[in-house]
């Protein structure tokens, strides 16, 4: 399709979006033009945006003001996108410090707060939680911009989805939420982490007919051994689609993969961090694993880690958000610390955005080093996931022998592997896979079916224990295969 309107559809400053459009159910884009338009004039419009978006909180924020003050720079000197790299980065740890000094949302508040409507926040479980307030016009640009993207997912208002995530301080399922309700679809918010939920999650899908889902793979992983274990195939749940955000897996292809398979599903990556919502503006935009990157709702830069500046497509680096429709709390340069590759865009996508190929695969401080390499734990999920006889969980210990440190990885079983020497042939076959995608090699150990716990959120696999390492040889000792050479 070529477009040669100019003009982006509802696009303007503060936003204020037509709560009643929708498209026809069988249009492919929600905004034909914003989302096919060439990449360059929508960069000239999107910089006309961060113009807007940096003189509005210049002179709503004392954040900001002093935050570019300091650095000798006002909004009128970023005259170019290339002038824009050179705004000051936020750091998390600065948003977390600054609402400490100016309760109860901090000096980037931009309005003032009685016209806060709704209050998320970071769980708290690293330092002090921060909260997120949203105003009423962000709340409905939020869910405009979600509905959007579930578009693309093809998520439409003949559908029922089921947020299968915590409702509480989590940004993830309100956004889903919020969405889905302004796409025109039926919401059934039935929440997650709750003792029986699980199971109860999946009677109910069944009863109401829930098309698609939302939660997180970890936790779509686990929905499907409770159906099982309950005697339900989850192929016979009718789950036609199953969006995921909050850890990678989504665009891991054996992640990805099993979730298709076990749920007869299509699947689909979205999501970037609570601050910048719409979380979505990391979206897929067809069935393909990866993310487009939805310039128009959050600028996304991704940019080489020590210089912040942005990396030219094709390279690996680190997200930095804008967000251009936030008006409340909006996020200027928010640096993430994850990491991804990402691509130039192509029409051949259907869209003409950025593209990220795997999605986000990693945090920077996610990444462990093991004998000079350096390695992400997605990838080692990815290799162990896609293993003959996995049996659902694994974790990854970094552990220390002597002087060198050792990558153990834990590996459940289906119990369908026969003897000792069955396990043996299995972690050899696992450790020799993961030297040749890591560069090193990893001492695989068998570990008995639902041993480990299940999460109902994010998983946490990692455990970098230097001292644990000789206590589980002992252990386990016999049924190992050492992959270090
Ligand atoms: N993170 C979030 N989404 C991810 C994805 N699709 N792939 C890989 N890593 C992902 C509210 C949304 O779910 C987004 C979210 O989880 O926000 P949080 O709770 O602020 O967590 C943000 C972090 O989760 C990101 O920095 C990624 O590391 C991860």
């Amino acid at each position: 399709m070529t477009v040669t309107a100019t003009r982006m559809e509802q696009w303007t400053w503060p936003p204020a979006y037509d709560d009643d459009y929708r498209p026809a159910d069988d249009a492919t884009h929600w905004f034909p033009v914003r989302e096919t338009m060439a990449p360059d004039r929508r960069d000239e419009l999107l910089l006309a945006r961060i113009q807007e978006v940096m003189a509005y909180a210049w002179s709503t924020s004392p954040f900001y003001r002093a935050k570019w003050g300091a650095a000798g720079l006002e909004p009128g000197d970023v005259r170019t996108l290339e002038d824009f790299e050179r705004v000051p980065v936020v750091h998390k740890d600065e948003l977390r410090a600054d609402q400490a000094e100016h309760e109860p949302y901090g000096s980037y508040l931009c309005v003032p707060p009685r016209d806060v409507r709704h209050v998320n926040g970071t769980s708290g479980t690293t330092g002090r939680p921060t909260a997120f307030g949203v105003n009423g016009r962000d709340w409905r640009s939020i869910a405009n911009a979600h509905a959007r993207v579930m578009w693309a997912m093809g998520i439409r208002p003949s559908d029922t989805v089921l947020i299968g995530s915590p409702l509480s301080l989590y940004w993830g399922s309100w956004g889903a939420y919020i969405g889905a309700e302004r796409l025109g679809a039926t919401v059934f918010p039935f929440g997650a982490g709750t003792a029986g939920q699980s199971l109860r999650t999946v009677h109910w899908m069944r009863q109401m007919g829930v098309t698609v889902f939302y939660g997180t793979p970890s936790y779509a992983l686990h929905l499907a051994e409770v159906a099982r274990d309950a005697g339900i195939d989850p192929r016979h749940l009718g789950v036609r689609r199953m969006f995921f955000s909050g850890e990678p897996g989504a665009s891991v292809p054996s992640i990805r993969e099993r979730i298709a398979t076990v749920f007869d599903t299509r699947v689909y990556d979205s999501g970037s961090m609570a601050e910048v919502s719409p979380w979505m503006h990391l979206g897929a935009g067809s069935d393909e694993p990866g993310v487009l990157c939805w310039q128009d709702l959050v600028h996304t830069d991704v940019c080489d880690p020590t210089t912040l500046r942005r990396l030219p497509y094709g390279s690996e680096g680190t997200p930095v958000y804008t967000t251009l429709e936030r008006t409340a709390q909006p996020m200027i340069r928010l640096l993430s610390n994850d990491l991804t590759r990402w691509e130039a865009p192509s029409a051949e996508r259907g869209r003409t955005y950025p593209f990220l190929p795997r999605g986000i695969y990693g945090r920077i401080d996610d990444m462990f080093v093991v004998r000079g390499e350096n390695i992400y734990p997605s990838a080692i999920d990815e290799v162990v996931m896609r293993s003959d006889n996995y049996g659902g969980e694994h974790r990854i210990v970094i552990s220390r022998d002597g002087a060198m440190d050792e990558l153990v990885v834990q590996v459940e079983h289906d119990g369908g592997l026969g003897g000792e020497g069955g396990l043996t042939q299995w972690c050899a076959t696992i450790s020799g896979r993961l030297r040749t995608v890591l560069g090193v090699g990893a001492k695989v150990l068998p570990v008995a079916p639902q041993t480990f716990a299940r999460t109902e959120f994010k998983a946490r696999r990692v455990i970098d224990d230097r001292d644990l390492f000789r206590s589980l040889e002992a252990s386990t000792a016999g049924a190992s295969t050492d992959g270090v050479s």
